[in-house]
């Protein structure tokens, strides 16, 4: 409350300066010594205008060109390249746009600074300007909004029916992974069963998940399709994966979904590249907290038969800890115990009222 006072207090301060300040440009304009208080600084503005625009202009050029490999990483899917098209094509039309009227601002300023005996040109309104500069910027948005929204949802529609299948979940800080195993059927799960061994909160008692099986990295296989189904355990993180232009929010309590089609494998990039020792990677792409840096994953592409052999490869979740499903069957026993006793108990009873 005190804060509150404080801050409003200081607010009208410089409301008060403000009408100060304006009230001694009037008196001085009205006393005609406002010649006077121009002096250079008019002159230096200008010339700051110029320098700034030449200055800006040249570092923005540079660091546009030294970080252009960062910003584009060769594309590696299907819709990457639809979706590069449709960003050059807005980037130049807006970029263009940007450019003159940045040149404009700069130039006029430095071209109408104060000077004396010069008055500035009354020019109120002109119906033809305004129509021309509010249709053709309407035209030109209305085209690359609808290009944008028909490949949107060319993306984001459903996933082929053979595509591969597999579960991100996002958690501070790192990505768990999670494949349906041969059923291709992802089995239930829930968070009331996190614990530090199940981080999935795997349901065992559904026997679609027995076959489930988590992986330290992704693999796909490259030339298929792929349908990430994205989770978040605790807060928002977002699944970025740069070369196959993938980008999508994890959002806690709402599944989201992704799905492309890789067209390298991780080798024939490296080759590309000439590094040997690249990665595609999956960072979080949304800060997270103190260790949201570190939040990434290796993908791999696979040739198709290398994928499989690493899929036959993958040992089940209720494989690797018999002591979890043990505890899940453990469950299941006592309620069926529970349900043969109740219904024991109802027969019992019968017997009981038959029997008086
Ligand atoms: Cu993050």
């Amino acid at each position: 409350m005190i804060a509150l006072g404080i801050l409003l207090v200081l607010v009208l301060l410089l409301v008060v300066f403000g009408l100060l300040f304006r009230i001694q440009i009037l008196t001085s304009i009205f006393s005609g010594s406002s010649a006077r208080e121009i002096g250079t600084s008019n002159r230096v503005n200008a010339i700051l205008f110029i320098i700034f625009m030449i200055v800006g202009g040249a570092a923005f050029a540079y660091s546009f060109i030294e970080n252009y490999g960062k910003m584009n990483p060769p594309i590696a899917s299907v819709h990457g390249f639809e979706m590069e098209r449709l960003f050059w094509t807005t980037m130049i039309i807006i970029g263009i746009v940007f450019v003159l009227t940045h040149i404009l601002l700069f130039v006029y300023s430095y071209k109408y600074q104060h000077k004396e005996g010069r008055r500035a040109y009354f020019f109120p309104h002109n119906n033809k300007i305004e129509i021309i500069w509010t249709v053709i910027p309407a035209i030109v948005m209305a085209g690359l909004v609808f290009a944008g929204w028909k490949e949107w949802t060319k993306i984001t529609g459903p996933a082929p029916k053979d595509s591969v299948v597999l579960e991100v979940m996002g958690k501070q800080f790192n990505w768990l992974v999670r494949y349906p195993g041969r059923d291709q059927k992802l089995g239930v799960v829930n968070y009331r069963l996190i614990d530090a061994t199940n981080e999935f909160g795997f349901d065992l008692s559904d026997k679609s998940g027995l076959d489930d099986f988590v992986a330290g990295e992704i693999h796909v296989p490259k030339g298929h399709p792929v349908l990430l189904k994205i989770r978040s355990r605790d807060v928002l993180h977002a699944v970025y994966m740069p070369h196959f232009r993938v980008q999508m929010y994890a959002v806690p309590g709402m599944p989201t979904k992704f799905w492309f089609t890789p067209t390298k494998t991780t080798d024939e990039m490296r080759a590309q590249l000439g590094n040997p020792k690249f990665n595609y990677e999956l960072a979080c792409n949304q800060i997270c907290g103190r260790g949201h840096f570190a939040m990434k994953l290796n993908i791999v592409v696979d040739e198709p038969d290398d994928y499989v052999a690493w899929f036959a490869q993958q040992k089940s979740f209720s494989e690797q800890n018999p002591d979890v499903l043990a505890n899940f069957q453990q469950k299941s026993d006592k309620l069926v115990e529970k349900e043969n006793a109740s219904a024991a108990a109802a027969v019992v009873t019968q017997a009981a009222k038959a029997s008086l």
